[in-house]
């Protein structure tokens, strides 16, 4: 009985300062293990009186169990606090944790949806580009270096680059526009082609302008094109896209590629706000004859839309700068 006294003192000493999983097993080990202290009590109550046997083997018994006990219990707190490691995780998934599935990115989506579109209207897919020579950028679009037009683009230039084919600096595309050039370089017309892409412009953002964003950009070249040829296409794809025919208006505008030149905008649903989601016109006779295609044969209408605009008509979103957030709440609704 003495004996078994001072080892429910050491345990009880040993179980106050036991603060892993390690620790524990170790306790577990030293008094209940095959040659614990413990255990060895046990197995030498065969030698005793029948009297003593009794009266010692309940105390051990007993004790034996309070430390299973009282060893399970700190093991589950000391699991948990930390967090499970090398445990059987599935045991820590309790059934109220919700899993949640991925989704597309409303971006990805509209992205898809567009091409699926003018794809079936007979557009092809052309790329180009994100770094972007000036050349293609501005130049051969008729804007060349000190032309004002070029404050326009607020621009990322890529420091200390150049490309090697024309020695022109380097920059970060500001509209898809460019892909119109290297396509018509390598192509005859008839043509017809969209070029979707991510474009970067320095400016301030808000509500609906971000510093990176998308565009996708039309280009048809085709004998006796004119203006009412890409009205038709723009009322087409707005119709399709939305589902539901909202209002639009061509405004005359500027760009020195086109002549020419207008801006479309979309009355926001319910709202007296109208977007502007597109610039378009007649691709400008300098820009096909840069390209070496007869500009009193051909011509072509052209246009760039931005991306974001259209997901935020088309879902209600309110602030461009949620499509780069990464906030959850606002990714999982689509
Ligand atoms: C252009 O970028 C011309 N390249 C479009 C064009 C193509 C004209 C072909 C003629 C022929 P603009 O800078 O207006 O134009 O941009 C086109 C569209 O991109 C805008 O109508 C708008 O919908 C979107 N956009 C422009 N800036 C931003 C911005 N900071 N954030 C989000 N969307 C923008």
């Amino acid at each position: 009985m003495e004996e078994l006294e001072k080892i429910e003192q050491e345990i009880k000493e040993a179980l106050e300062t036991a603060k892993s999983k390690e620790a524990l097993e170790k306790i577990r080990i030293a008094y209940l293990g095959r040659s614990g202290k413990l255990t060895a009590i046990l197995r030498s109550l065969k030698d005793f009186s029948v009297e003593e046997r009794r009266k010692t083997g309940a105390a051990a018994n007993k004790l034996r169990t309070e430390i299973e006990k009282v060893l399970d219990e700190k093991e589950k707190k000391v699991i948990g606090k930390e967090g499970g490691r090398g445990e059987d995780i599935t045991l820590l998934v309790l059934p109220k944790d919700k899993v949640y599935f991925g989704s597309l990115h409303p971006l990805t989506i509209v992205g898809r949806d567009i091409k699926k579109i003018f794809t079936s209207m007979n557009f092809s897919v052309a790329e180009g580009p994100e770094a972007e020579t000036e050349y293609y950028n501005f130049d051969a679009l008729n804007i060349p270096a000190n032309h004002p037009a070029r404050e326009m683009w607020d621009t990322f230039w890529v420091k200390s680059q150049t490309d090697a084919k024309d020695g022109k600096n380097l920059l970060m595309r500001t509209h898809t526009s460019p892909v119109q050039i290297r396509f018509m370089e390598k192509h005859k017309p008839p043509f017809a082609i969209i070029a979707p892409g991510r474009v970067f412009r320095y400016e301030a953002t808000d509500s609906s302008h971000e510093i990176n964003f998308h565009q996708v950009e039309g280009l048809a070249v085709d004998k006796k094109i004119s203006l009412a040829n890409l009205k038709f296409v723009v009322e087409e794809f707005f119709s399709r896209f939305f589902e539901e025919k909202l209002s639009f208006r061509f405004r005359p505008s500027y760009f020195p590629f086109v002549e020419p030149g207008v801006e479309v905008d979309i009355k926001l649903p319910g709202e007296e706000k109208w977007l502007e989601v597109m610039g378009a016109g007649m691709v400008h006779k300098r820009v096909l004859e840069g390209v070496r295609i007869d500009s009193e044969k051909w011509q072509g209408f052209a246009f760039g839309m931005g991306v974001e605009r259209l997901a935020m008509i088309k879902y209600g979103i309110p602030d461009i700068r949620l499509f780069y957030s990464g906030d959850l709440r606002f990714i999982k609704q689509f």
